[in-house]
């Protein structure tokens, strides 16, 4: 029996159609990259690629990304991840966004890789004060090296394009050296010695900045008010007041006026004058002081016979708690005005004169006298005055 084995031979083509079995693989499952704040709409951030081994649709790669929130997108075919919207390292400084790579095959495959952008810092803000405007107030006697207040600016940057210094820039109104001092890390303000005096205000313009290339700043304004503390004695524009007045001035006349200025505030400046004590003294004052205007008056009639100089010590005190006084002296001399008749010694004198009396024989002497200056100081008083008779008249004659 013949056994014929028919083969059949031929080209058998077989068609292998890829079975979608390979996920894409990224090269890596977490990438990390940044891009400066300042980065424009549309910059690369990064590219992220992945592979996959099937073939055909099945390993054609397309990209997406989640998270980000709005700010990132990715090209679905590069996988180039850029930047879509304005970044802000201050608002957030970085972001977490998953990376998904899904083939075309049908079932599709998909794989996730993490991408963490960290935005960098640009020196992008300036120092901010708390305040525009700073005020405060201290008092005049206030010791030297204490602190006043403490400016703060805050910046928030990074580093040092965060780190703030502070200085003065200018000091109103100006001194050969400067009045306050500023620490430059703390912003604390010390003040020198001061005197509302001299100077009741200050104006300063505060710089702040940050340490960045280049550098930002800002000012602000600080016043300073000194405030008053009594250390001022009034003081009198003469330390002698001289003054002269007629004997016959009449009670209430205005002999002068006293003047004491107090540069300090108000009260702690204002002057009241007095009369501390009157040389020769007198049961009551002969002179009177307003004691707000510090005119000197007459309070009693003036005798020159009497006294010829009064001396007085004034006073004048401020307003303040405790008041603090300042001295001064008036001498008011008395001038004299012929005023007073010239005084016979006896007011009637008797005498007896014998007929055969010899002509021209003094027979008496009478004595005068005159207080007033005036009529001394003419030269013509007559000391004595001698009663000579001859018969059958008497005659006065000058002998003095
Ligand atoms: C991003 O990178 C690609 C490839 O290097 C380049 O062609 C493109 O110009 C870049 N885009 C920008 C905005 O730099
Ligand atoms: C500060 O900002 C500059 C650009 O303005 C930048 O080059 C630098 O890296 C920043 N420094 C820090 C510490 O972030
Ligand atoms: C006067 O000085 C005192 C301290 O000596 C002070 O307390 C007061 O406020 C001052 N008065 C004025 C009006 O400045
Ligand atoms: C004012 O006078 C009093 C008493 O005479 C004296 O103690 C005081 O030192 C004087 N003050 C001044 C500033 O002269
Ligand atoms: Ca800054
Ligand atoms: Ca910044
Ligand atoms: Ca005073
Ligand atoms: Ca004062």
């Amino acid at each position: 029996m013949l056994l014929l084995i028919f083969m059949c031979s031929g080209v058998v083509e077989v068609q292998v159609t890829d079975v979608n079995d390979n996920s894409p693989v990224f090269t890596s499952d977490s990438v990390t990259t940044s891009v400066p704040e300042d980065a424009e709409v549309g910059s690369n951030v990064t590219v992220v690629p992945a592979t996959d081994k099937d073939s055909s649709f099945n390993k054609e790669i397309r990209y997406s990304l989640r998270g980000g929130e709005g700010k990132f997108s990715v090209d679905p075919v590069s996988g180039r991840v850029s930047v879509t919207g304005a970044l802000d390292r201050e608002t957030k400084a970085e972001y977490s966004l998953l990376m998904v790579a899904e083939d075309q095959g049908r079932p599709a495959r998909s794989a996730t890789a993490s991408l963490l952008v960290r935005v960098s810092d640009i020196n992008d803000n300036a120092p901010k004060f708390s305040n525009a405007e700073y005020q405060g107030e201290v008092l005049e006697t206030v010791a030297v090296g204490t602190s006043l207040l403490t400016l703060s600016a805050v910046d928030p940057d990074e580093g040092a394009n965060g780190s703030v210094t502070y200085s003065i820039l200018s000091q109103s109104p100006s001194s050969d050296s400067p009045v306050f001092e500023l620490d430059s890390s703390s912003g604390t303000l010390v003040t020198g010695a001061l005197d509302r005096e001299t100077k009741a205000e200050y104006s300063l313009l505060m710089v702040a900045e940050d340490q960045g290339r280049p550098a930002r700043s800002a000012t602000a304004s600080l016043l300073v008010r000194v405030s008053d503390i009594n250390d001022n004695a009034p003081k009198f524009s003469n330390a002698e007041y001289q003054g002269e007045v007629l004997e016959t001035a009449s009670v209430g006349a205005s002999l002068l006026t006293l003047s004491a200025v107090d540069p300090d505030e108000g009260a702690n400046g204002s002057v009241t004058y007095s009369i501390l004590s009157q040389s020769p003294s007198s049961d009551s004052p002969v002179f009177e002081l307003d004691s707000s205007s510090g005119t000197l008056q007459l309070a009693q009639p003036l005798d020159y016979s009497e006294v010829k100089v009064y001396s007085l010590v004034v006073q004048a005190s401020d307003g303040g708690t405790p008041s603090l006084v300042g001295n001064g002296s008036v001498v008011v001399k008395v001038k004299d005005e012929n005023n007073n008749p010239p005084e016979f010694s006896k007011e009637s004198y008797d005498v007896a004169v014998s007929e055969n009396l010899a002509s021209g024989a003094s027979i008496l002497t009478l004595e005068v006298n005159d207080r007033d200056e005036v009529s001394k100081t003419a030269g013509k008083m007559f000391g004595f005055l001698t009663l000579i008779c001859v018969p059958p008249a008497c005659l006065w004659s000058p002998s003095g």
